[in-house]
């Protein structure tokens, strides 16, 4: 007679018997019961306490001086870290971050490092916060996808910065194009960040309020906010957001404000005049999209301007690209050029923390916008570590 109970036994043996898990695939972690030993030429490895990864045992020293998994040295290695949020907040920081996406997160390797709170103290949502994500029509509004990566978030013990509410782009044209009058336009834009910022209050460390309103040259940017409101959208913005949740950092954030400069004068005088009609403002963002051997010298001295206005200041979208393809040379500058920010943040107390615009080149943003250049953040296509990341832990420890 059929035995069901000894027939589900069997199967469920059958995996321990006879498979082992490909290599990037899983070994272990609570709650796995598939294969615990890894195809040839490539190790177990814990990531976390969820999940063990096949790992090649040639990647261990591929580009980079460090394990894979960042927690002990590979043969070969010269350094024992513990991860870049250890190292950060051994450096008396709040965190070291990553931007990710919905779409990545499917991607189990990928998620296991992303999760690793050795490595990643907040997330950035990239794409799931922003206007045409979550209001994508008058008075509709949609948090799944900035639910899922909060839900992540809080399932990792991580923080999350919000990203982003009031910015020109990724904006729905019933926005862009309304021609709507400038008080319809106030109050649409009150609505949209009280009800963004309520939906997760108590959820996010800071948000991005606005974002992106200022040209290289210090001028207000052409948009519908500016051209319709005026100066006055800014205010209005972080007015709505205070009100919204009153714990959140409240953050300005631009790019190409890394070193000093005419932008990074604009956005020094709007905070210094909106901190003195009391508009309730907390730290400037700094994004940090920069370009290998292009790195600013006066990074430091720029972020002690910022903070000397009284607000906290933080990198919020830090990637260093490179023409491809990367070469090792490449590859040392790059990890000088990280050192050198990391090193300009720790050097500032109240430069907080810094997040990079996700972690692997498997997912940047970089090369589908500049053709030909990519390459730009401390994990490769592989998600293997690169000389990159060696330079953000010794910017932390120097
Ligand atoms: O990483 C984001 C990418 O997936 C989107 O396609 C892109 C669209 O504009 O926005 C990217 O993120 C941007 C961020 O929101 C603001 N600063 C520049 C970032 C890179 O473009």
């Amino acid at each position: 007679m059929f035995n069901l109970a000894a027939f589900s036994t069997l199967l469920t043996l059958i995996p321990f018997a006879t498979a082992q898990s490909a290599v990037w695939g899983q070994c272990g972690g609570i709650g796995w019961t598939g294969p615990t030993t890894c195809a040839a030429g490539s190790t177990c490895v814990p990531q976390s306490d969820y999940y063990s990864q096949c790992l090649p045992s040639s990647s261990t020293t591929i580009g980079s001086t460090t394990s894979p998994t960042g927690s002990s040295s590979a043969p070969g290695s010269t350094s024992t870290v513990t991860g870049l949020n250890t190292v950060a907040k051994a450096a008396g920081k709040l965190y070291f971050g990553s931007a990710t996406d919905n779409p990545e997160l499917s991607d189990s390797p990928y998620v296991a490092i992303l999760s690793d709170t050795k490595e990643f103290g907040i997330i950035t949502p990239g794409n799931s916060m922003k206007w045409d994500a979550t209001e994508p029509s008058r008075g509709s509004f949609s948090f799944t996808n900035g639910d899922t990566i909060v839900n992540l978030a809080k399932a990792n013990g991580q923080m999350v910065r919000g990203h982003t509410t009031v910015w020109y782009s990724q904006l729905p044209s019933w926005v862009s194009s309304g021609n709507f009058d400038n008080a319809t336009l106030i109050s649409i834009v009150q609505n949209h960040v009280s009800t963004v910022i309520g939906h997760w209050k108590g959820s996010i460390y800071a948000w991005d309020v606005v974002n992106e309103i200022f040209n290289d040259d210090g001028t207000y940017r052409s948009s519908v906010f500016y051209n319709t409101i005026g100066p006055a959208f800014v205010p209005t913005a972080f007015n709505a957001a205070r009100a919204a949740d009153p714990n959140a950092k409240l953050y300005i954030n631009d790019y190409n404000i890394e070193g000093t400069g005419a932008k990074s004068t604009a956005v020094y005088n709007l905070v210094k005049s909106l901190k003195a009609q009391g508009v309730p403002i907390d730290g400037i963002g700094i994004q940090g999209h920069l370009i290998v051997g292009q790195v600013p010298s006066t990074i430091q001295q720029n972020i002690e301007q910022f903070t000397s206005l009284g607000v906290e200041v933080a990198f919020t979208e830090l990637d260093i690209r490179m023409t491809l393809p990367a070469t090792a040379a490449l590859l040392d500058q790059q990890k000088n050029d990280y050192q050198t920010v990391i090193s300009a943040c720790n050097a500032v107390p109240k430069c907080i923390g810094v997040t990079i615009w996700d972690y692997t080149d498997k997912y940047s943003w970089v090369p589908s916008t500049f053709s030909g250049q990519g390459a730009a953040l401390p994990w490769d296509e592989n998600l293997v570590k690169k000389p990159a990341y060696d330079g953000i832990i010794a910017g932390w420890t120097q």
